[in-house]
């Protein structure tokens, strides 16, 4: 029985996701998945906001395999605040088939940034939703975002599509690639050309070391599984526009999903919807995530 009682809200991971129909180009890389705990060996954070089931690595390297995949990229996530264990454990037992994106704080020293290196660790996560997290002061971030830089790491975002406008100045003055979470959170009850999404795609445009992650689906969706067609016209623009520029991954275990858990399989059947051509696919999947994570092996 662990000491950490999971919310009562709390929807746990999919028990048997299906085979999907499409089969990921060979060396398809997950580049944003999660692990959580086991809360007994890797407590959760004091200050999370949510306290999840534990979703520990082995179950992340069945659901690899299930679904076609040969790597992951794990991005830590707030339930463990600034403590990588858990994400280190899963990237030493992955042998070279894992990378993280870790979450730090101004206190954390050059000599632990290089381990994480060493351990393979290559983004930093600044996490800007608020009910996730409270936010770092600028000046924090400015001057973890250039002390990564030195290492040849990038910055992930989170945000939600609202709070664009407020922390933008902050976002492109950002020195390294900069990769955005789930498009931004658009509202996909808007227009996808013309609206509010327009800023997002003009924040790609106008800044060229700004990627973005075309995942979940799930998050976005109004209509739901098992297609989720109202997310691909948005995912699909920026597949296009910013081939070069793409990441894709599962999102499990999918923290804070209230309304349901979806089936990994369904969800990488959208993948050919919003990458139509085998070249597109290839480079969501494989070149664009090779190139950012596992440069050296290249
Ligand atoms: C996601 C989304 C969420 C949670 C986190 O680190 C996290 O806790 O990222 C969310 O609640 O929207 O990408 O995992």
């Amino acid at each position: 029985m662990s000491r950490f009682q999971t919310d009562a809200d709390w929807l746990p991971y999919h028990p048997s996701p299906s085979k999907p129909n499409f089969t990921p180009p060979a060396g398809a890389v997950d580049a944003h998945c999660h692990v959580f705990g086991p809360g007994e060996r890797f407590p959760y954070a004091a200050e999370r906001k949510y306290t999840p089931c534990d979703a520990p690595k082995k179950q992340l390297w069945s659901l690899r395999d299930h679904l076609g995949f040969a790597r992951n990229v794990i991005v830590q996530a707030t339930c463990h605040g600034s403590d990588n264990r858990a994400l280190v454990d899963a990237l030493q037992a992955a042998r070279g088939l894992a990378r993280g994106v870790a979450t730090v704080n101004s206190q954390v020293s050059d000599d632990e940034l290089s381990k994480l290196h060493e351990q393979g660790v290559r983004g930093v996560r600044f996490n800007f939703v608020k009910r996730l997290v409270d936010v770092l002061p600028v000046a924090t971030l400015t001057g973890l975002a250039e002390r990564v830089k030195a290492l040849g790491w990038h910055v992930v975002i989170y945000f939600e599509a609202p709070d664009l406008a407020e922390f933008y100045d902050l976002f492109v003055s950002l020195p390294t690639i900069v990769v955005v979470d789930h498009m931004g959170r658009p509202d996909v009850t808007q227009s996808v050309k013309g609206g509010e999404f327009d800023r997002f795609v003009r924040l790609m445009d106008e800044n060229p070391n700004f990627w973005s992650k075309v995942s979940c689906p799930e998050r976005l969706s109004k209509v739901g599984p098992p297609g989720y067609s109202d997310v691909v016209p948005f995912a699909r623009r920026i597949v296009e526009r910013f081939p070069d520029r793409v990441l894709w991954g599962t999102d499990w275990p999918h923290p804070n999903m209230k309304t349901h858990m979806p089936d990994d399989g369904l969800l990488v059947d959208v993948i050919p919807r919003i990458a139509v051509t085998q070249e597109l696919q290839r480079k969501l999947l494989v070149d664009n995530p090779m190139r950012l994570y596992w440069t050296e092996t290249n």
